[in-house]
């Protein structure tokens, strides 16, 4: 199967992490592609026109990080990434769902910062930026719930905390939340984090 990602995408970078998490890279060809191009490849596999999309070899894609993930922790050899049931799941999901929420508010800074001055809303930026504060407090006083064996919410903070200081340092997000950022140090050095790093 085929994953079409982006190097700078965060939500790209979950899923890889996830994937040599497994120990299953050999299983997964990962291809870039330039999403705001419109690669015909990758609209075959994801009508939305995102990263990341994952073709499988009948013909069927997934799209949507989470339920990438999670397909391919069902079928790929190695450690299970989700946790089965109970409160041990509900746990990991709430933590992805929480990145992803603060990915899409980090990416979202980022285009409408591409975009013409002129055109640019200070009301959507400033949402946008509390969103992202509130979400790190909140990451700040769970951070011990983090330390349990990796999962995909682990995986999904990680991929979004690099995001923040790949594309977002001067926020300077370490100084709001300490514990967090040394959960962070930690986990980067992991050679799946290390391995999917944004280019400098
Ligand atoms: N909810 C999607 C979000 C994916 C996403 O926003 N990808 C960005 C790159 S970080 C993208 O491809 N954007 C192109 C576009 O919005 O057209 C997921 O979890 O996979």
């Amino acid at each position: 199967m085929k994953l079409y990602h982006s190097p700078t995408s965060p939500f790209a970078r979950k899923v890889r992490v996830l994937i040599r998490e497994k120990g299953a890279l050999a299983q997964v060809t990962e291809e870039t592609a330039a999403a705001m191009s419109d690669p015909q490849s990758l609209i075959a596999a994801n009508p939305l026109g995102k990263v990341p999309a994952l073709a499988l070899k009948d013909g069927t894609s997934f799209f949507d990080s989470p339920l990438i993930c999670e397909y391919l922790d069902a079928t790929l050899d190695g450690p299970a990434l989700f946790p089965a049931a109970g409160a041990e799941r509900w746990r990991a999901l709430r933590f992805q769902a929480l990145a992803d929420g603060i990915m899409d508010a980090a990416v979202s800074l980022v285009f409408e910062t591409n975009r013409p001055e002129a055109e640019r809303s200070e009301m959507w930026t400033a949402r946008w930026r509390r969103a992202v504060a509130r979400s790190l407090d909140l990451l700040e006083q769970e951070v011990s719930l983090l330390d349990a064996p990796l999962d995909i919410g682990g995986i999904a903070t990680g991929a979004a905390l690099g995001y923040l200081d790949f594309r977002h340092a001067a926020m300077n997000w370490q100084t709001q939340a300490p514990e967090l950022a040394g959960w962070w140090r930690d986990m980067a050095k992991r050679p799946s984090f290390a391995e999917t790093a944004p280019p400098a």
